[in-house]
C-alpha cells in the first residue's frame, strides 16, 4: 500500500511551465514516520522547482544529496546524446560506464539492468530503468521543461527529427559497428546515410539548430550521428560539418565529450567503439 501525493506549484522561472504537476507514489516504507513523509514531500517540491532545469545559470543550484538519475553509457555511444541533454538541462545525474563485456564499471551485470543489453539506460531516482534513446531523451526534456517545446508544431518537428535519427541514421550505422557485416551491407548503408544526411542538411538550412531557434533533443543526437560519420569517413554536406563545429563549442557538448574521454576528432576515438 502506498500513499499518492499530488503537488501543484507555480514555477517561478518558467512561464511556459507555470503549472507543474508531479504525481508520485511513495512506498509505505517512506511514510512510516510522519517526519519521513514530510521529508519526502519536500524532496518532491525541490525536484519540481529545480531552478537549474529552467536553465538560469546565475541561480546557484543546491548540490543534490538525494538519489539522482544514473545514465548507463559507453564512451562515444548513442548515450552521448543523453549525456549532452542531461548537462544542457542541468538535471542532476551520475554516469556509470558499461564495458563491451556488458559489465558496468562497478562490476555489475548490465543485462540485469537492461535485459536488451543496449546503452543508453537511465535509472530513475525511484530505481526503475528507462531504455530506448528516444524515450530517454523525451523523459529528460519532460523532467527539465527544456529541449522540447511544450506545444506547437516545433514539438512535433523535434520528435520527427529525433525519430529519423534513431531509425534512419543510427540504424544505418549498424553495419559499421559489427565486424561480421559484409562490404555490400556497408556500401548500402553508406549510400543511405549520405542521402539522409543530405535531407537533414536541407532541413537545417542556415539555422543554428535543427528545429526552431534553440537546442532540442534532436541536436545532441545529430551531434553523435555526425561524429560517427566522421569516424567512419562518411561524407556529409559542408553545412553539417559547420554545424558540428559550432555544436562542439557549446559547453554542454564540450563537457560531455571531455567527461567521456573523447577528442573532438572522432577518428582518434578508440577502436573498440560501438
Ligand atoms: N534501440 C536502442 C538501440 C541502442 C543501441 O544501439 N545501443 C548500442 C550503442 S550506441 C549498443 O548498446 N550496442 C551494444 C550491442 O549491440 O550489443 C535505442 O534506441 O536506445
Amino acid at each position: 500500500m502506498g500513499t499518492e501525493v499530488v503537488i501543484r506549484v507555480r514555477h517561478p522561472f518558467r512561464s511556459h511551465l507555470s503549472r507543474h504537476r508531479l504525481c508520485r507514489r511513495l512506498d509505505s516504507a517512506e511514510v512510516t514516520l510522519v517526519g519521513d513523509f514530510f521529508r519526502a514531500v519536500i524532496k518532491l517540491l525541490r525536484e519540481c522547482t529545480n531552478p537549474r532545469a529552467g536553465q538560469h545559470p546565475s541561480f546557484p543550484s543546491p548540490p543534490s544529496t538525494e538519489t539522482v538519475m544514473i545514465l548507463y553509457y559507453a564512451p562515444g555511444g548513442c548515450s552521448l546524446a543523453d549525456h549532452i541533454a542531461l548537462i544542457e538541462t542541468g538535471l542532476p545525474y551520475k554516469l556509470v560506464k558499461v564495458e563491451r563485456s556488458k559489465r558496468t564499471e562497478d562490476g555489475r551485470d548490465f543485462t540485469m539492468i537492461n535485459p536488451k543489453g543496449f546503452i543508453p539506460a537511465l535509472e530513475l531516482d525511484d530505481g526503475s530503468v528507462l531504455t530506448e534513446n528516444l524515450a530517454i531523451l523525451v523523459y529528460i526534456a519532460h523532467q527539465a521543461g527544456a529541449l522540447l517545446p511544450g506545444d506547437g508544431l516545433d514539438r512535433w518537428r523535434a520528435l520527427e527529427a529525433t525519430s529519423f535519427m534513431t531509425t534512419e541514421l543510427h540504424g544505418n550505422f549498424r553495419p559499421f559497428f559489427h565486424a561480421d557485416a559484409t562490404q555490400a551491407e556497408r556500401d548500402k548503408a553508406r549510400k543511405l546515410l549520405v542521402k539522409h544526411f543530405a535531407t537533414i542538411a536541407e532541413q537545417l538550412g542556415d539555422r543554428p539548430f535543427l528545429v526552431g531557434d534553440r537546442m532540442t533533443i534532436a541536436d545532441p543526437y545529430l551531434v553523435v550521428m555526425l561524429m560517427w560519420a566522421g569516424k567512419n569517413e562518411i561524407e556529409v554536406p559542408e553545412r553539417l560539418t559547420g554545424y558540428l563545429a559550432q555544436m562542439q563549442k557549446m559547453p554542454s557538448v564540450a563537457r560531455a565529450l571531455a567527461d567521456e574521454g573523447l577528442s573532438l576528432n572522432p577518428r582518434q576515438w578508440f577502436t573498440d567503439q560501438r
